[in-house]
């Protein structure tokens, strides 16, 4: 049998190869290639002849390095679904396309991708004219990509369907010259962090996966007037709409400077005031249909709605989501359009009234519905800032506290199942569930608790603080993360000093932990 497999293994694996060699090429490009080169890694393509090279099954290597242009580069050619055409950042290096001498113009996007069935890779775009990325092809893959300081959204998404935004970031793009009609500033108006608006398109959907928007000048997302199908997992929204921006060491100053001085104050600064909407999710607008579903989003600080129908008249689906200091976190507020259904999510801190008002609202298990009250001890952490720390090294979304639940927390297993996996009983509320086997490796809250001897020998002292009366539990876990002790012990409201017989814990180290309902600390303890 295992040499049956061996062998379909290896035939199965040689097709692939083999069919690989016969159809794809490898080519490299780095920002001092010149029109010599030949495409190799000793000899690249300049970035804009490499891209004219590639058929299906290609990859494009790009080499690390600052590629300025001033012209946008189109990429039009198409690969195949089983064989796509990939443009990557070389391993372990950052490229970057800097556009920043590119006029401010409608028609200056930094990357315009009409073709289909396309990766582009750990990419960086900004400084454009316009968008940093424009896309008008479908079933592309945009992976790892960072839209920075465009004038106009960092991507854009127009006519294409079934493109995958996965691991995204776009922040602080901020269309500075935007006016009204009439010649009024409406500066800041247009950019959005990811702009998939404006089009119809009702086969597939276009699916955005730990994407990022931050400090945009208008909204994180926006689906306005778009007809057809949207899905946003796992995605989060910060700070968008901030009331100015200091233009003074932005990379196109230098470009727009007889614009820009026109805003430079007595101390030199250039602020340049926002005009833009500053919502986070904007999940539609004009009465027009995208039906849309957005799952554990988190929606922070924005200048106004976290989650926001403007007119959607399609089906939109929240499920564990979680808004925080939106004003408000969520505005649903077309009576007569729209099909809400929003399940396991958390509204905290809103500076207004959340409204949930469509033609249909179908609401269940949200912390507005479930009547338990909740404070901020409901939370590990309540530092927003932290949603825009560094990536994983994979690009996934970095590890964070913020809004993370804490044990003994009443959101824990209030969810209803909406079928998506979860640990306990039954789902949490909010964007993160709460896992009973990793609690020990969250962010402590306070920092009273005080274990000494230590090292111990037989009995240790704990001094801690709590703010009530409870029982809580105190683990010990060993080196290789196996909890060899756990005990209940009973707190008082204030300073506690507790004595704890460890006669029978082996010798070695161990951390200790002590949870309650709104305690969580930890120290490291050697025997
Ligand atoms: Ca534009
Ligand atoms: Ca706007
Ligand atoms: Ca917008
Ligand atoms: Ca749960």
């Amino acid at each position: 049998m295992f040499r049956f497999l061996t062998l379909f293994l290896f035939i199965s694996l040689s097709c692939i190869f083999f069919n690989e060699s016969v159809t794809a090429a490898v080519y490299y490009t780095s920002s001092d290639a010149t029109s010599a080169g030949n495409g190799t890694m000793n000899s690249p393509y300049p970035f804009a002849t490499a891209i004219g090279k590639l058929s299906a099954g290609d990859t494009l290597w790009v080499r690390g390095g600052i590629y300025q242009s001033f012209v946008r580069f189109s990429i039009s050619r198409s690969g195949a679904a089983n064989a796509l055409i990939h443009i990557l950042a070389y391993h372990g290096e950052q490229p970057v396309f800097d556009f920043r001498t590119q006029p401010y113009n409608s028609s200056n996007q930094g990357f315009y991708l009409s073709g289909n069935y396309v990766e582009l890779k750990g990419l960086v775009i900004q400084a454009a004219g316009d968008n940093g990325l424009y896309v008008s092809g479908s079933n592309n893959v945009i992976e790892q990509c960072v839209f920075r300081w465009n004038c106009d959204s960092g991507l854009q998404l127009k006519t294409g369907t079934n493109n995958l935004i996965k691991n995204c970031d776009s922040y602080e793009n901020f269309d500075y010259e935007t006016v009204n009609s009439d010649g009024s500033p409406n500066y800041g108006g247009n950019a959005d962090g990811f702009a998939d608006k404006q089009y119809s398109n009702t086969s597939g959907a276009n699916t955005f996966v730990g994407c990022r928007s931050w400090r945009n000048s208008d909204d994180g997302w926006d689906h306005y007037a778009k007809v057809g199908n949207t899905i946003d997992l796992d995605c989060w929204c910060f700070q968008m709409g901030p009331s100015q921006y200091d233009m003074t060491n932005h990379p196109r100053y230098q470009t727009d400077a007889a614009f820009l001085n026109t805003f430079m104050q007595s101390d030199g600064r250039v602020i340049v005031p926002n005009y833009g909407n500053g919502n986070g999710f904007k999940t539609g607008g004009n009465y027009t249909s995208n039906n849309i579903t957005l799952t554990r989003c988190l929606s922070a600080y924005n200048k106004v709605k976290g989650f926001d129908q403007n007119n959607n008249n399609g089906i939109m689906t929240l499920y564990h989501c979680t808004a925080f200091a939106n004003n408000p976190n969520y505005g649903f507020t077309n009576s007569s359009y729209g099909t809400l259904i929003i399940k396991n999510s958390i509204s905290m801190n809103g500076l207004s009234s959340d409204r949930f008002s469509c033609k249909s609202t179908t609401m269940s298990n949200n912390s507005w519905n479930i009547g338990s009250p909740f404070s901020d001890k409901d939370f590990v952490s309540l530092e927003a800032t932290q949603m825009i720390a560094s990536r994983s090294e994979d690009g996934s979304l970095p590890e964070i506290q913020f809004m993370h639940l804490m044990q003994g927390s009443s959101f824990i297993d209030a969810g209803v199942d909406v079928g998506l996996p979860y640990f306990g009983n039954a789902p949490d509320l909010g964007a993160f569930e709460f896992n009973p086997s990793t609690p020990l490796f969250r962010l402590t809250r306070n920092k009273t608790l005080k274990a000494f001897p230590n090292p111990v020998i037989n009995q240790l002292i704990l001094e801690f603080e709590s703010d009530r009366s409870e029982q809580v539990h105190l683990q010990f876990v060993d080196v290789t993360g196996k909890m060899v002790k756990n005990i209940s012990l009973a707190v008082v409201d204030g300073t506690n000093r507790l004595a704890i017989d460890c006669s029978d814990l082996p010798r070695g180290s161990y951390l200790c932990q002590i949870q309650g309902s709104a305690l969580n600390e930890l120290v490291r303890l050697i025997k």
